[in-house]
């Protein structure tokens, strides 16, 4: 069977350290999404690594680790992932493997992206400028390159037409950067990538299933990012929700058992658009300075406001969340007062529905307050120990949501996490 772990909101909810954590139950870790535009921090042994591309269940021994068909694969920044899990015992050739139709990434997806986004100016979608739109592009335009080209004598010739396609797109954005260095990069890289462990992704996964084994698909990025269910047009190019699993691994939904949704106590996002509950104000700075709320990819300051339950049941709605994953609760310890956002005004009128002008019109959050708990939770051991005010806060939320919080996560550390 599957379970499947993602972000309920827009990216960051740490899908890294929660990955990591439920990691030994399984025997397989799969991302199926979303590429290096992705930033899954994790501490191994008090050290802090942030993965792009590689799944989070590398640094357990003896669990597979796959990328699956549905991720973006820029092979330059795998091979740098691996030197560096290298660097701290990993050996890559042992446990991670890569599906043959995942797609490529090449240098002109990048140029690509960078010019797109320049040229939208004040609308810019704030990508990653990771080439990920323009090699989801590809791949939906049916003109991409995958893994399994890779071994085909003539994939330079491949290369070779991709790139004059890009090269033909980048003439109507007066693009002059030199790609060259990029060109040299990525060959280097490929050649790298040609020595790893190259599957059929679909097989492969399964057949590990019909054995028995357990696998753990990885969510990238965030529910509200979908291309689909997010606040499009900013949002990533791929499915992040739970049906995306299906088709970035090749998994049938009928496999797929538990889905468990994470969200931080509060709210963040990083890059362009509607962002309801989000506060300009002092508030919104401490967020950001107690919750560290950098972006793990690009360093940018992420965005922050108060949790949106509104945009966290349309999440537990079209991803059929089982359970819930409560992130960075300590960063909430030392708010006299929280407020947590019920419904949306939208042109004055009430709404607990994400509605579909989101990205086009102005919406005023509809807000609840609590007392905070003025507590060091990080100090808690057990949920018994929680602070009454933080299980009225959670109280309300499960019962808002349907869906229980049956884990709060207390610190960045391995161990600090409570299970309800
Ligand atoms: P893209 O790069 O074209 O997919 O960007 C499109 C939108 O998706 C957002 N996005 C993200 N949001 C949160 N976290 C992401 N990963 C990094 C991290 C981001 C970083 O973990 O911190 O370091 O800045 C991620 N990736 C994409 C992006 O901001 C755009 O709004
Ligand atoms: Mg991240």
């Amino acid at each position: 069977m599957v379970d499947v772990i993602l972000g309920l909101q827009w990216g960051d909810e740490g899908k890294g350290k929660i990955v990591d954590f439920f990691a030994p139950n399984y025997d397989v870790i799969a991302r199926f999404q979303g590429g290096p535009n992705a930033g899954h921090t994790l501490y191994v042994n008090g050290t802090k690594v942030v993965l792009h591309q590689i799944p989070s269940g590398i640094f357990h021994k003896g669990i597979v680790n796959l990328i699956g068909n549905g991720v973006v694969l820029d092979p330059v920044t795998l091979k740098k992932e691996c030197e560096k899990v290298a660097a701290m015992g990993v050996d890559v050739r042992e446990n991670l493997f890569i599906a043959e139709r995942t797609n490529i990434i090449v240098p002109t997806h990048r140029a690509l992206d960078k010019a797109a986004e320049l040229a939208k100016g004040d609308e810019k979608i704030g990508s990653t400028l990771k080439g990920i739109g323009p090699a989801y592009m590809d791949k939906t335009g049916r003109n991409a390159l995958r893994v399994g080209d890779l071994l085909d004598p003539e994939f330079n010739k491949l290369y070779e037409k991709l790139k004059a396609k890009h090269l033909q797109l980048l003439g109507n954005y007066n693009f002059t950067e030199d790609i060259s260095e990029w060109e040299k990069e990525f060959f280097e890289a490929v050649a790298f990538l040609k020595t790893l462990n190259i599957v059929n992704g679909e097989y492969f996964i399964n057949e590990k299933i019909d054995e028995g084994k357990k696998v753990l698909a990885e969510g990238a990025q965030g529910s509200m990012l979908d291309v689909d269910f997010g606040t499009f047009p900013f949002v990533t190019s791929s499915n992040t929700i739970s049906a995306g699993v299906s088709t970035g691994l090749g998994v049938a939904p009928n496999k797929i058992r538990e889905i468990i949704g994470i969200t931080k106590a509060y709210c963040t996002r990083v890059g362009s658009g509607p962002f309801p509950t989000e506060l300009f104000d002092a508030t919104g700075e401490e967020l950001r300075k107690i919750g560290n709320e950098f972006g793990a990819t690009t360093g940018r300051p992420r965005r922050c406001g108060w949790i949106d339950l509104v945009a966290l049941k349309f999440a537990c709605m079209v991803n059929g969340i089982t359970q819930i994953v409560m992130t960075k609760a300590d960063v909430l310890d030392s708010f006299s007062e929280l407020e947590v956002c019920t419904a949306y005004n939208v042109n004055g009128k009430e709404t607990k529905q994400i509605p579909f002008e989101i990205s086009k019109v102005k919406i005023e959050p509809v807000y609840k307050a609590f007392s905070g708990w003025s507590k060091p939770i990080t100090e808690c051991k057990t949920w018994a120990d929680f602070p009454e005010q933080m299980n009225e806060y959670l109280a309300f939320i499960n019962n808002y949501l349907g869906v229980e919080v049956k884990y709060v996560s207390n610190g960045p550390g391995r161990d600090q996490i409570i299970t309800g």
